[in-house]
């Protein structure tokens, strides 16, 4: 198709661009929905906008990851899907515009994203060659939805500047004839027709996605996880004295469990994989003597499974943030696996691989020696939620989760940190991590007015396999005040702090320090949590009226 096919886009019956900008967005619409009912049939792995996504975040340079982290925290996948929707449409707007002159562009770039797509979707964790279908399928529909929505726009109308075989009239006479049909009002473009076409695309668009989306339920594993029964601990937790959880007493005081629906989640993954626990395998490989694979059910039977309350902290967190939170995990010791494989000494660290593609690398002396670490199955007396790693996860305590907690594990490949590495050391965090000691004060809340008087100053403080002795806090510039602390139960396990304090009328200085129970101090140096893990002391301004 040649350029000079088509009409003049401009001067013509007014409103053509417009159109030909809802054309794009439409046909877009079309692409997905197509794409997404394909997709229903082949698997999750296989949607387009689900593979981009995940490409574009494992491309995004570090410093973006970090700002999306820091600015939208648990929302920065809903902002990445809204991101990439807003760039798409754009695309899809100026698309259509240029289509109304040069079909072959239109075309051309709606393939372009039909091979990204399928390129994503190939490419991605659990992706195989059938994964292309969808993106492909979406480019088809989106091209035929764009060239029937953009024929309305441009009807030939008598006189036009095609050369019928045989026209012996001077193309300047063509030419002139073409511009008087175009300056007849509305001539070359049938409004209602393109309605027609694009209600019957919206229409397509919305049914095609929306049944895509019923078919994708079905790889959901939410049943599989309910009927799942977990076994009874061999080893169960320590008790807890009644009364140890102070947040029953204290408003604003973080509990000292976190519900499994409040656990704050960080992963890479837009759509979490959905494993069937059926078929899933845990698989030892490297430097083992005897490597072998395990099912769910070989973890659920075995007799050595332990409980235990374990604090899980990310690197990311800033001083006072959220981004830790407390279980009580049901799993296997991990040292107990790596021995009975035969492990050999050689290896520092294990590379965990995670369904989606996921390497952590965490390191082998902790898994083998720090008490605790384990390959979990249970969160707070349930299945590990799906987004929290069903089936299966590690968990290692003391070190940050991202080179510890490596969640839908299906490999464990004895290493070394010469051989490999992991995922977010490629981006130049710290291969190794041990959580620094913090504490946070979760109540007054900074800036808000409370009433003047007796109230509690109280937070939350983690110095996982050490644990936390002492927590102070310290009003305006005034000596440091030691706070009572919820009983030491486990190392593992974050202690909750509480200062009763006389506030006067007026504005005052918060902070908080913590030591360890081995007597270190935490520092008071700043650091941002890249590369290694935030540090300094949390310091907020409250006001008493
Ligand atoms: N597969 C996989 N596992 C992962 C991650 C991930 O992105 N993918 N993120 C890690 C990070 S950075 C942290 S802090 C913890 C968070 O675990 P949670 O989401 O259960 O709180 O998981 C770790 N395990
Ligand atoms: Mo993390």
């Amino acid at each position: 198709m040649t350029t000079t096919e088509q009409p003049p886009a401009t001067g013509q019956g007014g409103g053509r661009r417009p159109l030909a900008a809802g054309a794009g967005l439409l046909s877009a619409g079309v692409a997905l929905g197509a794409a997404e009912l394909v997709a229903g049939l082949i698997g999750p792995q296989s949607s387009p906008v689900v593979a981009v996504g995940d490409t574009v975040i494992t491309l995004v340079p570090e410093p973006v990851k970090a700002f999306a982290i820091a600015t939208f925290g648990e929302n920065d996948k809903t902002a990445l899907v809204v991101g990439t929707l807003v760039v798409l449409a754009l695309y899809a707007a100026v698309l259509g515009v240029l289509a109304l002159r040069h079909r072959t562009v239109g075309v051309a770039g709606v393939a372009l994203f039909g091979v990204v797509g399928a390129a994503a979707a190939v490419t991605g964790p659990a992706g195989g060659p059938l994964d292309a279908l969808p993106a492909l399928a979406g480019a088809l529909a989106g091209v035929a939805a764009l060239l029937a929505l953009l024929a309305p726009l441009t009807v030939p109308t008598a006189g036009a500047a095609h050369p019928r075989p045989g026209d012996r009239t001077p193309p300047a006479e063509r030419l002139r004839t073409s511009l008087g049909a175009g300056d007849r009002k509305g001539a070359g473009l049938d409004r209602r027709r393109f309605f027609l076409i694009g209600a019957a695309a919206a229409g397509a668009a919305v049914v095609t996605g929306g049944a895509g989306r019923l078919l994708l339920r079905r790889f959901h594993v939410g049943e599989a996880r309910a009927d799942l029964v977990l076994p009874a601990p061999a080893s169960p937790a320590a008790a807890l004295p009644a009364g140890a959880d102070l947040a029953e007493r204290i408003v604003g005081l973080t509990p000292l469990f976190t519900p499994n629906r409040e656990f704050y989640r960080v992963d890479t993954a837009i759509t979490v994989p959905q494993i069937s626990p059926a078929d899933h395998r845990l698989s030892l490989t490297g430097m083992f003597d005897t490597p072998r694979s395990y099912t769910l059910d070989d973890l659920l039977g075995r007799s050595d499974v332990i409980e235990r309350d374990i604090t899980l902290t990310c690197v990311s967190n800033t001083v006072g943030g959220r981004l830790a939170g407390t279980a009580r995990w049901l799993g296997i010791p991990l040292g107990a696996l790596l021995r009975e494989n035969g492990i050999r000494p050689g290896s520092d660290q294990l590379v965990c691989r995670s369904a989606d593609g996921m390497t952590i690398g965490a390191p082998t002396r902790s898994a083998l020696e720090v008490e605790d670490a384990m390959i979990a199955f249970g969160m707070n007396g349930e299945p590990l939620p799906v987004e929290h790693g069903f089936p299966m996860r590690m968990v290692i305590p003391g070190l940050y989760g991202y080179v510890s907690a490596c969640k839908w594990l299906r490999g464990i490949e004895a290493s070394t940190y010469d051989a490999f590495d992991a995922y977010w050391t490629q981006r130049d965090w710290a291969a190794q991590a041990p959580v620094k000691i913090a504490s946070r004060i979760d109540t007054p809340a900074p800036l808000r007015r409370f009433p003047a008087g007796r109230r509690a100053i109280a937070g939350v403080a983690w110095a996982q396999t050490r644990g936390i002795g002492a927590v102070e806090v310290r009003v305006d510039d005034g000596p440091w005040l030691p706070a009572r602390l919820s009983p030491q139960v486990d190392a593992d396990l974050w202690r909750q702090w509480v200062l009763p304090h006389d506030f006067a009328p007026g504005s005052y200085q918060l902070t908080v320090r913590a030591t360890s129970a081995e007597g270190e101090v935490q520092t008071a140096e700043r650091a941002e949590p890249f590369p290694d893990g935030s540090s300094g002391l949390h310091s907020i301004r409250v006001n008493a009226t």
